[in-house]
């Protein structure tokens, strides 16, 4: 089972496609975020499709007014994306508005050192939601297993784990699978490598052996 998502965190298209095809067979999925869809256009999102065949995530951390979350969602989602990652402390509306239209993510805790300012003591609740809504997934910090192996314990089992935060934040990959993530995201380890294939083919075997 593939459990490794590419954030390919890039701004230009040729690069990206290119990189997302080289890296293709060891991946279950593409993340973009807003350095490539700025740089490249929301275009970019058909392309890595046809180019890959994998599902893309669309990482845009939606987090604004029912509305608005609608209006972002539905064109994200008409340009094929198949996942849209949306921040849930704006409330049930602003989610539900994109869950409406599509796969969703919610983020209810992050991998950076900052997380524990505001996002970690509001954890329980994101949870919380995030039971009460049943999204597709949430999104955890890899560089902390011990909150993924939390955040697993409260989370319906049917809700899946995705972790960015493995290799350039600290994260290790085996670590936090085995902590209860069902797929670990990893970027700049895989982009910025001097051969993306062989790195992404070196954390799909890791995770093999988990
Ligand atoms: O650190 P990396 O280069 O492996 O990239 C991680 C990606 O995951 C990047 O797109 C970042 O915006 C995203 N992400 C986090 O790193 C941490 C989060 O809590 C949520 C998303």
């Amino acid at each position: 089972m593939k459990r490794l998502i590419l954030a390919l965190d890039v701004y230009e298209r040729e690069r990206a496609l290119e990189i997302a095809e080289c890296t293709a067979d060891y991946l279950w999925a593409v993340k973009v975020n807003w350095p490539l869809i700025i740089g490249s256009g929301l275009g970019i999102i058909t392309e890595l499709r046809q180019v890959t065949g994998l599902p893309v995530i669309a990482d845009l951390k939606l987090a604004d007014i029912p509305n608005t979350n609608r209006l972002i969602a539905r064109k994200v989602f008409d340009a094929g994306a198949d996942y849209i990652i949306a921040h849930g402390f704006v409330g049930r509306e602003g989610v539900n508005a994109i869950m409406e239209l599509g796969e969703t993510i919610i983020v209810v805790e992050m991998s950076h050192p900052g997380a524990e300012e505001f996002i970690q003591p509001a954890t329980d609740k994101l949870i919380e939601l995030a039971n009460e809504l049943e999204p597709f997934g949430v999104i955890a910090p890899a560089t902390r297993p011990e909150r993924v192996a939390y955040i697993r314990s409260k989370l319906k089992p049917g809700i899946k784990i995705l972790t960015p935060g493995v290799g350039a934040q600290g994260g290790k990959a085996g670590e936090v699978l085995k902590a209860g993530a069902d797929y670990v995201i990893v970027g700049r380890s895989i982009y910025a490598s001097e051969n993306p294939r062989e790195a992404a083919r070196n954390l799909h075997r890791e995770i093999a052996g988990v």
